[in-house]
């Protein structure tokens, strides 16, 4: 924790001071990176400064100053997989889904992806813009400052490219980041039905458009029975190597495909769900440092009851994250703190564990290095709650008294 900046640099920004703050920085070393009286200084889009309130160097005093009163600061919650960017809903299929249709049952039979297909499709630019604005509203006021948002509805190219460039212009219209993920690869489109091989081919060609026009950030399938086979997988992951764009995986959540192996093979930034994984993909994932996404917002809404192997994760150090996989057909889930909770009660994580998984190592499964932690040099996203540690957010149900959310050293409205 040292300075790398002060108020008396020339021509630095000016500089803020958060003082009096309960800090989970999430700093390697100590349970939670924890700081009990803390203080933190921010110039520009940075922090320049972290740690106990009683060493915040004199010279940075002077600065506007926030006294927090004891205040909770965590890092900008990072929900690192959602499909935000959709028409319509599948609340009809709720319903189907209770009256005992099974998720793959309503897939096999046109519905589920395909239906929000169709809607998708038949959603304006701007009304695709303005849902996926509601929704990440609603992630943001739980302290979220990053997004990822996946395509993987409109399944041609065309629709695709509409998906990607919302899911950008959210970046630009709101005070959020935004992580793209293009996922042609999530489910076949009616018009290429029997024909799996054919619309791989022709979604393969997509990519490089997308990337010229600086659409994505990061290339997903989805490797299942109802979704693409392995073999299929590995040509889009080897597509997406040729145009140098890191890999993910929606890999083993509905059976186990061997996927998470197979893109430990290509660096994978993060491999998703994984209740069926084996040991087998939990070697290769701890040996290429491939993240593991847990979505407990689909394994509680599928009624899933194979859990994903977490003291196995846990025991072989493959890093542990949390997202909200928020889409209108397996998770409608928009709260990330709920997420803590369903992680601890549904998965057994510890809290520290859960809330490194929508922090640290979060940021860790986009790629990022300059932020979900709460240090000198990294971006200034962080949330101020009504709490006085973080273990509470993951214990209480329905309930996150988030105060106030600084995102690049700007304190949203
Ligand atoms: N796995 C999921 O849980 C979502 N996509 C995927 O590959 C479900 C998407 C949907 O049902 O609309
Ligand atoms: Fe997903």
């Amino acid at each position: 924790m040292t300075t790398i900046a002060s108020r008396a640099t020339p021509g630095a920004a000016p500089a803020r001071v958060w003082r009096h703050a309960r800090l989970a920085t999430f700093q390697p070393g100590t349970p939670w990176g924890w700081v009990e009286d803390g203080a933190l200084v921010t110039s520009a889009e940075h922090i320049t400064w972290v740690g106990p309130d009683r060493d915040l160097p004199a010279a940075l005093r002077a600065a506007d100053e926030t006294d927090l009163q004891g205040a909770l600061v965590t890092p900008g919650l990072v929900d690192a997989h959602t499909h935000l960017v959709y028409g319509g809903d599948r609340a009809g299929e709720f319903e189907q889904r209770l009256q005992g249709a099974t998720y793959e049952e309503i897939a096999r039979a046109g519905g589920g992806i395909r239906s929000t297909v169709a809607a998708t499709r038949a959603a304006s630019d701007e009304a695709l813009f303005a849902a996926a604005a509601r929704r990440a509203h609603v992630l943001m006021a739980e302290g979220v400052t990053t997004i990822e948002a996946k395509s993987g509805y409109g399944l041609a190219e065309d629709h695709e490219a509409r998906c990607l460039a919302a899911a950008r212009r959210l970046a630009r219209e709101l005070p959020v980041a935004i992580r793209t993920t293009s996922l042609a690869a999530h489910a076949l489109p009616p018009e290429y039905a029997g024909r799996p091989d054919d619309y791989i081919d022709a979604a393969l060609t997509w990519l490089a458009g997308q990337k010229e026009r600086g659409l994505v950030d990061a290339v997903d399938a989805f490797c299942d029975t109802i979704g693409f086979t392995p073999a299929q997988t590995e040509r889009v992951f080897t597509e997406a190597k040729r145009l140098d764009l890191p890999v993910k995986l929606h890999a083993e959540q509905l059976s186990d495909q061997d996927g998470a192996a197979l893109a430990a093979r290509f660096g994978a930034l993060s491999c998703d769900h994984l209740e069926h994984l084996s040991p087998r993909g939990i070697a290769a994932m701890k040996a290429s440092g491939t993240v593991a996404v847990l979505l407990p917002g689909a394994f509680y809404f599928l009624r899933e009851t194979k859990l994903p192997p977490v003291a196995a994760l846990r025991e072989a150090g493959v890093p542990m994250a949390i997202a909200t996989d928020h889409n209108p057909g397996s998770s409608p889930a928009l709260s990330l703190v709920l997420m803590l909770n369903m992680a601890c009660t549904l998965f057994r994580l510890t809290p520290e564990e859960a809330w490194r998984g929508v922090t640290v190592h979060a940021a860790r499964a986009l790629g990022l290095a300059d932020r979900g932690r709460l240090a000198a040099g990294l971006r200034a996203d962080f949330a101020v709650w009504d709490a006085s540690h973080p273990r509470e957010l993951a214990y209480r149900v329905g309930h996150a008294p988030c105060r106030q959310v600084v995102f690049g050293g700007a304190p949203r409205a």
